[in-house]
């Protein structure tokens, strides 16, 4: 087979799991030393009113706000997601809409590792060995009608097991969307496990987007709907915040967040004392995705 895309990356590169997994710990020792806050005045406002954290301490430490604005309501919360059965609905603009079980989905899916670099917008980075398959092949297996355009993703509503859906941090679902070609890219995965292992909750489970050019927040987790489109679907963090989150979302280094420089990140795991990392264009990703892109003002398109 071709190779369709190029992977630099081995194990050795890998972030240690307990890293990973205990992120928020280890961003809390970072904040101190510039780790900058992701949240705009109208969210910092609305959450100030329901959560007793500030606003750069729950949106550096905590991604998953469904499970709550606090900074450890994910690993509180999260293991209470019931994540068996799970149906993803694949509608609009497919030859084969329909409610689909996770595990028929699986069984037509050849899982394989894709180690990628995560690098959030919030300028920190991870090495991350995903377990997934192409979301192309998913794609496929609906049937993409002519004149689909982009792909949209919804997020489970659950308020009873997923806390911060009862209060309107962000309009829930969660929601996120690729154009159909970045959607149909060798290295778009949707992922069901991490270091080798079942995806955990707050990751994520049971299924979740991993699009590794862009921020982190594209990657929108408990996915429950697939709906192909000719227009460009909204997005969460787009509708919270415009002027500093856009639909596109690439990392670009020279593409600086209105609040702080995109420049540089800090690589979770390195110790804090560190230099702080070069941020890659496309992060990293150059080669494989800059012909998606071609002719457009990236400036424009953020
Ligand atoms: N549904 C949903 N998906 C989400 C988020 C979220 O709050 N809800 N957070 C995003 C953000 S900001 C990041 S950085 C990544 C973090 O993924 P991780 O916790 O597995 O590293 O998930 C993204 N996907
Ligand atoms: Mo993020």
């Amino acid at each position: 087979m071709a190779k369709r895309w190029t992977n630099d990356l081995t194990h050795a590169d890998v972030t240690p799991e307990s890293v990973y997994m205990n992120r928020r710990q280890i961003l809390a020792g970072l904040a101190g030393l510039g780790v900058a806050g992701l949240g705009g005045a109208n969210a910092a406002q609305a959450s100030q009113k329901l959560v007793p954290d500030s606003w750069d301490v729950i949106t550096s430490y905590n991604n998953f706000y469904e499970f709550g604005t606090g900074k450890e309501d994910p690993s509180k919360y999260a293991h209470s997601l019931t994540t068996d059965p799970w149906t993803i609905k694949i509608d609009g603009m497919v030859e084969n809409p329909g409610d689909y079980a996770l595990g028929d989905i699986l069984s037509k899916m050849t899982i394989e590792e894709r180690i990628y670099r995560f690098r959030c917008v919030e300028a920190w980075s991870m090495v991350v060995p995903w377990n997934g398959f192409e979301l192309a092949d998913l794609l496929q297996m609906a049937g993409v009608k002519d004149g689909a355009k982009y792909v949209a993703f919804e997020t489970l509503v659950r308020p009873e097991e997923m806390p911060g859906q009862k209060y309107p941090f962000l309009d829930w679902p969660y929601v996120e969307g690729l154009r159909l070609d970045e959607a149909m890219h060798p290295l778009t995965l949707m992922a069901t496990g991490i270091y080798g292992k079942t995806i955990p909750n707050q990751n994520g489970a049971p299924i979740r987007l991993v699009v590794p050019w862009k921020y982190g927040f594209k990657s929108i987790k408990s996915i429950v709907r697939i709906t192909l489109t000719d227009k460009e679907p909204p997005t969460s963090w787009n509708k919270a915040i415009s002027n500093e989150y856009g639909f596109y979302s690439n990392v670009n280094p020279t593409v600086d967040h209105p609040r702080w420089s995109q420049a540089t990140e800090r690589t979770i795991g390195g110790g804090i004392f560190a230099p702080r990392k070069d941020t890659l264009m496309f992060n990293g990703y150059e080669e494989e995705v800059a012909g998606l892109y071609e002719g457009m003002d990236l400036r424009k398109f953020f």
